[in-house]
């Protein structure tokens, strides 16, 4: 029997719950969900603008299946040529750009990976999608992917 190493005491057994989604970046927001809706059937569950983090941003997932819940795809399109997003596109193209994790304690897991000398981005949780508080674990520290811890909002529990 193989033993299951994410043992009761590791960080990712206390924290993370669910893959929350997969950040696309893209340069049209309309013509990527529309492009999403036509060839898999996808609808757009949510949509905002965050203007701290210059973009446009959609969840989408299939018919039927729960925002906050299941695990969605975020469309990301930037709002300015300085953003993240921008940056990854002018960089990379259009694509996979960040893997997020949803986490029951955003803080206390960052405080946690950064004693054990991992990167966050930021020193406190910013805003995210729907009121969640976010942060970012460095590409280099992880592994070359993005990865985002999100914490949902209360209400969303
Ligand atoms: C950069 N690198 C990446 C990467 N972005 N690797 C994998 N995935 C990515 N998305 C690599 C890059 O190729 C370099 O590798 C290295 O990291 C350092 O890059 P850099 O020159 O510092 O690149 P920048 O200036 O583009 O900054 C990268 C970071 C930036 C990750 C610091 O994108 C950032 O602050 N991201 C967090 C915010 C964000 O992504 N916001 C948009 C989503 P080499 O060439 O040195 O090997 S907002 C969102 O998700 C919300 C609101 C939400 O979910 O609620």
């Amino acid at each position: 029997m193989t033993e299951n190493t994410a043992t009761a005491g590791s960080i990712t057994g206390r924290y993370v719950t669910a893959i929350d989604h997969v950040g696309i970046a893209v340069p049209d927001f309309d013509a990527a969900v529309q492009w999403h809706r036509d060839h898999l059937g996808l609808v757009l569950a949510h949509e905002e603008v965050n203007e701290e983090q210059g973009v446009r941003e959609g969840m989408l997932s299939p018919a039927g299946t729960a925002f906050g819940t299941d695990t969605a795809i975020q469309i990301l399109a930037p709002l300015n040529d300085d953003c993240a997003i921008a940056k990854f596109i002018a960089r990379s193209g259009p694509g996979l750009q960040q893997l997020a994790y949803r986490v029951t304690d955003v803080e206390a897991l960052s405080a946690e990976l950064r004693q054990a000398g991992v990167r966050l981005l930021y020193d406190a949780p910013r805003h995210g999608t729907a009121d969640s508080r976010i942060n970012f674990i460095h590409p280099k520290d992880g592994g070359g992917v993005l990865i985002e811890l999100v914490e949902p909002a209360a209400a969303a529990h």
